[in-house]
C-alpha cells in the first residue's frame, strides 16, 4: 500500500464554542468555502464547553473537539491554540462560533499577511472604519471596548482600534509561545504578549454580523468584564513586581533617614534607647521594607514557575500524556 503525503501546509482554525449548535454547521461550511482558493489543508479545531449538540454537530462536520476547560473563554482559546500546535499547522486562524465574522470573504484577507510575510499576528477590528457593525452596538460595550482598546494602545504603542475583534490569524510562534494569567481575558492578553515577545502585529477591519442565535456570554457584563481585566493586565504587566520592590526601597530608605536624623539630633551618638518610638518606626520600617522586597521576589518567583509549567503542559515535541479530546459521551 503506497501512502501519499500531501505536500500543502496546513491551517487550522480554531473556534471557541459555548452552546451555538444553531451556528456551527454554518460556520464550519463558511471557514471550507473560504478555503476552497487557498493553498493550504485545513483543520478545523472546535474547544468547547458546551451543554447542548454543538460538539456532535461539529464532529459531524470533521472537526477535531477539545475540551475548553469550562474556565471560560480565556482558557479554552488558549488550550485551542496549544492544540492547534499539535496538527503541525503553518497558520492558526481563530474565529467567532455564533456568526459574527464573515469567515468566507475574510479568512482569504487575514491569511494574505501571514504568506506574504508581512506579520506575524493579524488581528481583526470592527471599529478600523465606519459601517463595519451591521447593528446597534450597545453604548455600553461601546463604551467597555474604548477602554479596553485604550489600555491596549498604552501598553503596547500600537494603534489599535478594537480590543476584541472576532478573527485572528497568526503563525504557529505566536501560539507555541503564547502565555496567559486570566481565564477570561485571552483577547487582550494574547495581543500583550505577542507584543512583548515582538512579534509583528497588524490590524485589519473586520465586519461584525448580529449574532441570529442564541445570546453574548463573554461581554454580558461590561464593567465587571473591566473590572476583571484590569488586575489581570497590571498583573501580566509586571508592575506590581517593580511597585513591590520599590516600595521595598523606599522603606529602607526612609528607615535610614530617620535613623539618620535622631542620630544628628542627639549629637552624634548611638546611646538612643530612650527614642523609643523613632527607633520602633524605624524597626517596622524596616521589616516592612523586608517583606516587600520578598513580596517581589516570591511574584518573579510565581511568574517564573507558571511559564516553565506552561512550557511543559503543551509542548508539542514531546508525546502527549493525556489525551484533551472529549470523547462523544461526555
Ligand atoms: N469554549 C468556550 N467558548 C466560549 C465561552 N464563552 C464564549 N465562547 C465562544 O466565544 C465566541 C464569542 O463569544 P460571544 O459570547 O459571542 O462574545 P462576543 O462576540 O464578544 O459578544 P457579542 O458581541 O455580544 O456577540 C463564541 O463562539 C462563543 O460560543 C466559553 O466559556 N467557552
Ligand atoms: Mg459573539
Amino acid at each position: 500500500m503506497t501512502t501519499t503525503h500531501s505536500l500543502r501546509q496546513t491551517a487550522v482554525v480554531v473556534i471557541p464554542t459555548r452552546n451555538e449548535e444553531h451556528t456551527i454547521r454554518g460556520v464550519i461550511a463558511e471557514v471550507r468555502e473560504a478555503f476552497a482558493g487557498l493553498p493550504y489543508d485545513l483543520e478545523v479545531l472546535i474547544t468547547d464547553d458546551s451543554t447542548d449538540a454543538t460538539r456532535a454537530i461539529a464532529r459531524e462536520c470533521g472537526a477535531h473537539v477539545v475540551n475548553g476547560g469550562g474556565e471560560g473563554l480565556g482558557t479554552a482559546m488558549y488550550r485551542g491554540l496549544k492544540e492547534a500546535l499539535y496538527l503541525h499547522p503553518a497558520v492558526i486562524l481563530s474565529i467567532d462560533g455564533d456568526g459574527q465574522t464573515d469567515a468566507r470573504t475574510e479568512i482569504p484577507l487575514f491569511v494574505q499577511p501571514i504568506m506574504e510575510n508581512r506579520a506575524d499576528l493579524v488581528l481583526g477590528s470592527r471599529f478600523a472604519r465606519e459601517g463595519l457593525v451591521g447593528y446597534q452596538y450597545r453604548s455600553v460595550n461601546m463604551m467597555g471596548t474604548r477602554v479596553l482598546t485604550w489600555i491596549l494602545r498604552s501598553m503596547t504603542g500600537l494603534p489599535l482600534t478594537d480590543s476584541h475583534g472576532g478573527i485572528r490569524a497568526m503563525v504557529p510562534d505566536v501560539a507555541r509561545e503564547l502565555q496567559i494569567i486570566g481565564s477570561h481575558t485571552y483577547v487582550q492578553e494574547t495581543i500583550i504578549d505577542a507584543y512583548e515577545k515582538g512579534f509583528r502585529i497588524v490590524e485589519l477591519a473586520s465586519v461584525w454580523r448580529k449574532r441570529n442565535f442564541g445570546k453574548s456570554r463573554v461581554v454580558g457584563s461590561i464593567p465587571r468584564y473591566i473590572a476583571y481585566t484590569l488586575p489581570v493586565l497590571l498583573l501580566r504587566s509586571g508592575q506590581h513586581i517593580r511597585a513591590m520592590y520599590a516600595m521595598g526601597s523606599l522603606l529602607f530608605v526612609g528607615a535610614f533617614l530617620v535613623f539618620g536624623l535622631v542620630f544628628v539630633e542627639e549629637g552624634f551618638t548611638l546611646a538612643l534607647g530612650h527614642r523609643t518610638p523613632a527607633l520602633i518606626m524605624i524597626a517596622l520600617m524596616v521589616m516592612a521594607g523586608l517583606q516587600m522586597l520578598f513580596f517581589g521576589f516570591s511574584f518573579q518567583l510565581l511568574k517564573q514557575i507558571k511559564r516553565a509549567v506552561d512550557r511543559l503542559e503543551y509542548d508539542e515535541h514531546m508525546p502527549r500524556p493525556v489525551s484533551t479530546e472529549k470523547s462523544p459521551q461526555s
